[in-house]
């Protein structure tokens, strides 16, 4: 085909795939935003009253109302942040053991747990399980409370689903921390953890679907955190050769994380 149609076709081709990472920022972003307020929302219920007065009929009814917030989300879930000397008491209260998130059996000893104490009905397994015992949570958990900004973890397969997902991690404070304040007095005034998962494999493929013209071009998503390491957040593992590839920016709002959108026509042109 002549230069004049190539041309064309990587005009179109580019105003598709800026118009999916503009679109698919924007809903993301959005459910990022409602996650920090939730956070916010609950760091001012242990910033007087401890034990704090949230309970988890609240904090269900409120996550399941708020749902249309966070569009991407299968669901949010609050783990509280438990010492081992605090672990009998915690668990006497509760009525539960502190559980591994793999194996769901009781925890052996660690110098401190974060249990899941309250979640969104559609996550509600998640309720009772150390979000520390999970490799991805676990770094999400560090990164969040050192810096008090969210933190995205690299794509991985999601509990329950097993979808290809990603995690978002607030850390609660009980204090309230000016922006100056320290790695350490925001490790000290950390109470707990606030986040959920993207499900990126099916809401975004919902998203997607329903654009004009989805048919015409294969989309996939990169983790490219890492660049001799590309990790595949969504799409066909093995997109076939097309002449045409465009790249587009994607910026998901955690500066640790780099992410970009690849699109492809899906047929040769
Ligand atoms: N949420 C949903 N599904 C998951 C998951 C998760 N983490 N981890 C693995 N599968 C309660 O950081 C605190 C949510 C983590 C917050």
């Amino acid at each position: 085909f002549s230069r004049q149609h190539y041309k064309h076709y990587e005009d179109v081709l580019a105003n598709m795939c800026d118009e999916r990472a503009r679109m698919l920022q924007h809903q993301f972003a959005a459910s990022i935003n409602h996650v920090q307020a939730l956070a916010v929302l609950v760091s001012t219920f242990y910033l007087r009253a401890y034990p704090s007065v949230l309970d988890k009929d609240t904090f269900a009814e409120y996550t399941a109302r708020t749902a249309f917030e966070r569009p991407l989300m299968t669901g949010v879930a609050y783990a509280h942040r438990v010492w081992h000397s605090e672990r009998d008491a915690f668990e006497r209260i509760q009525g539960w053991t502190i559980k591994t998130m793999h194996s769901r059996e009781t925890s052996p000893a660690y110098e401190e747990y974060a249990p899941t104490i309250f979640s969104q009905e559609t996550i509600n397994y998640l309720v009772s399980l150390d979000m520390m015992s999970g490799e991805e949570d676990r770094d999400n958990i560090f990164r969040a409370r050192a810096t008090g900004k969210g933190a995205l973890t690299k794509p991985f397969r999601v509990l329950e689903s097993n979808h290809l997902g990603v995690v978002l991690t607030y850390a609660v404070y009980k204090e309230v921390l000016s922006p100056e304040a320290t790695v350490e007095e925001r490790i000290e005034a950390t109470a707990g953890y606030l986040g959920g998962a993207f499900d990126v494999e099916s809401l975004v493929e919902n998203l997607l679907s329903r654009l004009a013209r989805s048919e015409d071009i294969i989309v996939n998503v990169y983790d490219i955190t890492n660049s001799s390491e590309k990790l595949i957040m969504y799409g066909p593992e093995e997109s076939p050769g097309s002449t045409i590839l465009h790249t587009s920016l994607l910026d998901f709002g955690d500066p640790y994380r780099k992410h970009h959108l690849q699109c492809r026509l899906s047929r040769q042109v």
